[in-house]
C-alpha cells in the first residue's frame, strides 16, 4: 500500500513512522487510521525491525480523530470508526516488538490515545496531553477509557477525561503518563537512543517480556506468573538465550540472532 500521510524510514533496525498531515495537525481521518493498520501490520512480521518509534510532522504528534470527519456519523457509523480505531490501536499494542511514542506536540483525543498504545512514551517539553472529549459531546473511543485508567490509575484517569483538561509535559511526567520529558530538539534523539538501548538486546526475550507484561496486566497474579513461566520457558528454546548466557559466562558482548 503506498501511503498518503504515513513516512516510513529504517535505519538499523529501528523503523521510524511519522504522521505527515500538519496541516490539519496529524488529525486522524479514516484513511490515516487505515494506513497506520496497514504499516504496523507490515512492521509486526517484518523481521529487519526490532524497535518502532512513532511521532508526528510538524507541531503536532496527533490532535486527536478527525473532528470534521466525525461531525456528520449516525450512531452506527460512530461505532464503526471507534472500531477501525480500537483495531488500529491494539494491533500497536500488540505488536511483536516494542513501540515508542515520541510525542512532539499535540496528543489529544485520538492523539493521546494513539500514544498509550505504545510501550513507551517520551515527550518533548512542547508537549500537550488529554483527552478533551467530553468537550465535544463525546467519549474517548479508541481505547481511551480503558488505557488511560489502567496507566495513570482510575482517579487520575476520570479527572482527566470528565474535566477535558489538557495538561503539559511536565505534568504528564508526573502522573506516570509519559516516561521522560526533553528538549523539543532532543526528542528524536533520545527516542532513538532508547530504541537502540532495546535493539542492542534479545528480539525475541523483549518480545516475550512485552507479551508477558501485557496479558499479565489483564490478569489476576497467579495467572499472571503462569504467563510469565510460559514466556520465561520459551527462552531457553531459542539460541538467543545459549548465545546470552555463553558470552557472559565466556566475559565478551553477546552477538543475537533473533533465533
Ligand atoms: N480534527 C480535525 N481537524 C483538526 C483537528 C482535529 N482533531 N485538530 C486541529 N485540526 C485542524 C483545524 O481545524 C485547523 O484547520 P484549518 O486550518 O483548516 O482551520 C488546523 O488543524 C490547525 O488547527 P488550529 O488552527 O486550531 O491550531 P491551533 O494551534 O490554534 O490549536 C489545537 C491547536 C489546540 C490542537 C486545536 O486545533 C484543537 O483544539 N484541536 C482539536 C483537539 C481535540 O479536541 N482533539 C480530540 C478530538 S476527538 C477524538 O480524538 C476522539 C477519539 C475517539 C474517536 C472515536 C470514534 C467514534
Amino acid at each position: 500500500m503506498e501511503y498518503k500521510f504515513l513516512i516510513r524510514e529504517d535505519n538499523e533496525g529501528i523503523a521510524v513512522v511519522k504522521i505527515n498531515k500538519p496541516k490539519s495537525l496529524n488529525a486522524l481521518d479514516s484513511e490515516v487510521v487505515k494506513e497506520l493498520h496497514d504499516c504496523f501490520t507490515q512492521l509486526d512480521s517484518d523481521e529487519s525491525v526490532k524497535v518502532v518509534i512513532l511521532t508526528g510532522e510538524g507541531k503536532s504528534f496527533v490532535a486527536g480523530a478527525d473532528i470534521a470527519e466525525m461531525s456528520t456519523l449516525n450512531a452506527e457509523e460512530g461505532g464503526n470508526f471507534a472500531k477501525l480505531g480500537m483495531d488500529t490501536f491494539l494491533l500497536i499494542e500488540k505488536l511483536s516488538k516494542p513501540v515508542i511514542a515520541a510525542i512532539n506536540g499535540f496528543a489529544l483525543g485520538g492523539g493521546c490515545e494513539i500514544s498509550l498504545s505504545c510501550d513507551i512514551r517520551i515527550a518533548s517539553t512542547k508537549a500537550l496531553l488529554g483527552q478533551p472529549e467530553v468537550g465535544l459531546g463525546i467519549t474517548p473511543g479508541f481505547g481511551g477509557t480503558q488505557r488511560l485508567a489502567r496507566a495513570i490509575g482510575p482517579a487520575k484517569a476520570k479527572e482527566l477525561i470528565y474535566t477535558a483538561r489538557n495538561i503539559k509535559a511536565d505534568e504528564a511526567l508526573e502522573i506516570g503518563l509519559v516516561n521522560k520529558v526533553v528538549e523539543p530538539e532532543a526528542l528524536m534523539d533520545e527516542a532513538m537512543a532508547m530504541a537502540k538501548s532495546i535493539a542492542k538486546n534479545s528480539t525475541l526475550a523483549v518480545k516475550y517480556a512485552k507479551k508477558a507484561i501485557n496479558a499479565g496486566l489483564q490478569a489476576d497474579i497467579d495467572t499472571g506468573m503462569e504467563i510469565e513461566k510460559a514466556q520465561f520457558a520459551l527462552c531457553f528454546a531459542t539460541e538467543d538465550q545459549k548465545e546470552g548466557m555463553k558470552a557472559f559466562l565466556e566475559k565478551r558482548k553477546p552477538e543475537f540472532t533473533g533465533k
